[in-house]
């Protein structure tokens, strides 16, 4: 497709720590969680590595995560219910009960910049703080800004995984 304007770009987060009876395991799950979200109107640009990472929260089971780049036209809350309607495919488990979803798809940032209403916030509010989500991220948009802190992605993911010292006089004894 051409056009004018440059299309949007998203930054898709995707997490998986269950298995899917027809796709497999969570880093599978994740492959064709990319092939269901590729549509008319929402065209993948690039993708991270699959990562293995230890669970945050309540869950005891390692996650797959990874980072989506994608171009679509469509608008943020149009862009989140396509991401709920690809979930709900995923997530319809039977005999499970509601709420282990086998797929979480989050956006993490938009090329419009913020994003704030009662259902959707842009940047997504925990980005900044998440080593599973700023690592695949760093792979694929090392230079994205987070609209903000005005840090780039690769600062955010710096200062996560090693954090500067609070006081360097107080390591010098
Ligand atoms: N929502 C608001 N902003 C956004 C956004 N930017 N993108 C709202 C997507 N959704 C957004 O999300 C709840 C509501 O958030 C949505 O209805 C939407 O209106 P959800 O995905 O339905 O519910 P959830 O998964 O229970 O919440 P959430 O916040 O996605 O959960 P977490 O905190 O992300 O927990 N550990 C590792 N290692 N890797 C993981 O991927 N994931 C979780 C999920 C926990 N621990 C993890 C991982
Ligand atoms: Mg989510």
């Amino acid at each position: 497709m051409t056009s004018a304007t440059p299309l949007p770009l998203y930054a898709i987060g995707l997490g998986s720590n269950r298995r899917h009876a027809r796709f497999g395991d969570p880093r599978q799950v994740l492959l064709a969680a990319l092939d269901a979200l590729e549509s008319d109107d929402i065209e993948p640009v690039d993708v991270s590595p699959i990562i293995a990472s230890e669970p945050i929260g309540p869950s005891r089971r390692r996650y797959a995560n990874a980072v989506a780049l994608v171009a679509s036209p469509l608008t943020p809350p149009e862009m989140l219910a396509r991401l709920q309607a690809v979930e709900a495919e995923f997530g319809r488990r039977i005999g499970q009960r509601w709420g282990a979803r086998t797929l979480d798809l989050d956006i993490l940032l938009w090329s419009g910049g913020a994003w704030s209403d009662a259902e959707l916030t842009i940047p997504h509010a925990e980005l900044a703080g998440r080593a599973f989500v700023l690592g695949p991220l760093r792979a694929i948009a090392p230079d994205w800004r987070h609209p903000l802190s005005a840090r780039t992605i690769r600062q955010l993911a710096a200062r996560l995984i090693r954090p500067k010292p609070v006081d360097r006089n107080a390591e010098a004894h």
